[in-house]
């Protein structure tokens, strides 16, 4: 069973323990390893729009969000497990709410976590610090080879830039407010939806919650290649920790759409690539994990 911790609550031994796994699942950059795939998977079905005339992809926009990034979340977790032989590893999360005064100083850019912002020294933003810095881990575009940049440097490396496109981070009155919102979803089940706990969350109204986070981390974090950097899963572990606790209010099987919604974002309809549908990983206690705390 595993159990999703706050990273100020890793010891130093559990922070070993994913970062290794991670490592791990890189395989030594080498090709079809599966840290890729799950990048893949993540930027080709960002590219699907449903229906293909809408702003909503399978992943984004759209009903499906979370449940799509539950799932994508989930996958990777057990990867994790089976790539290490540890059945406790859960993806920690990020609570962002508590850097909102010293983001640049977050306990998670250590050297034993995460690493630290990109290089602004030389105006690159590659990561150079931590387990994933430039050379040790590897970064890949839609076609899956490594990323090149328009100066030359620096192939395959890893970027942040902190604070550069949007200056600060959420704070937990706005997380509240998002997670407030009674409604799971609303009609027209897009980026426009108002009356939408989801879309509060995913941000494309109010303050830009989960959107925002990607946008302060800046550079690989704002593109659909994301995942290319550890850090986005474990935002996206915070993501569904305010799901959860959405949930602990309005119950597990509270969803919208249930049907007549833009199909894949159903509550049965089958989401990209998987097949799997929001209705069968909204009991998120079926698929093995739990947070340390929801609140
Ligand atoms: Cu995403």
């Amino acid at each position: 069973m595993a159990i999703r911790k706050n990273i100020r609550s890793l010891t130093t031994t559990e922070k070993a323990n994913f970062v290794n796994a991670c490592l791990a699942l890189k395989d030594n950059n080498k090709a079809g390893n599966k840290w890729n795939e799950f990048v893949l998977i993540h930027s080709q079905t960002s590219t699907i729009f449903t229906p293909s005339n809408s702003s909503r992809t399978q992943p984004h926009g759209g009903p499906a969000f979370l449940a799509w990034h539950r799932y994508h979340l989930h996958l990777l977790e057990l990867a994790l497990q089976q790539v290490s032989g540890n059945s406790n590893i859960g993806v920690p999360y990020w609570d962002w709410t508590q850097d909102t005064t010293n983001p640049f100083n977050a306990p998670l850019w250590s050297d034993d976590l995460m690493g630290g912002n990109g290089d602004t020294s030389d105006s690159s933003y590659v990561v150079k610090t931590g387990p994933f810095r430039f050379s040790q881990w590897t970064i890949i575009n839609e076609a899956g080879n490594p990323v090149t940049y328009p100066d030359n440097r620096f192939t395959g490396g890893l970027k942040r830039r902190f604070g550069n496109d949007i200056g600060s981070l959420p704070t937990i009155t706005e997380v509240n407010n998002a997670v407030w919102i009674r409604n799971y979803d609303d009609s027209p089940y897009d980026r426009t939806s108002n009356n939408s706990a989801r879309n509060a969350i995913e941000g494309f109204i109010n303050t830009q919650l989960h959107n925002r986070v990607h946008r302060w981390v800046g550079q690989t974090m704002r593109t659909s290649g994301a995942p290319n950097d550890p850090l986005f899963y474990l935002h996206h572990s915070m993501i569904d920790r305010m799901w959860c606790r959405w949930q602990s209010g309005n119950g597990l099987t509270a969803y919208a759409p249930n049907s007549g919604g833009p199909f894949r974002h159903n509550l049965n309809d089958p989401m990209l690539p998987w097949d799997i549908t929001p209705n069968q990983i909204l009991n998120y206690n079926n698929l093995g994990y739990s947070y340390d705390s929801l609140r």
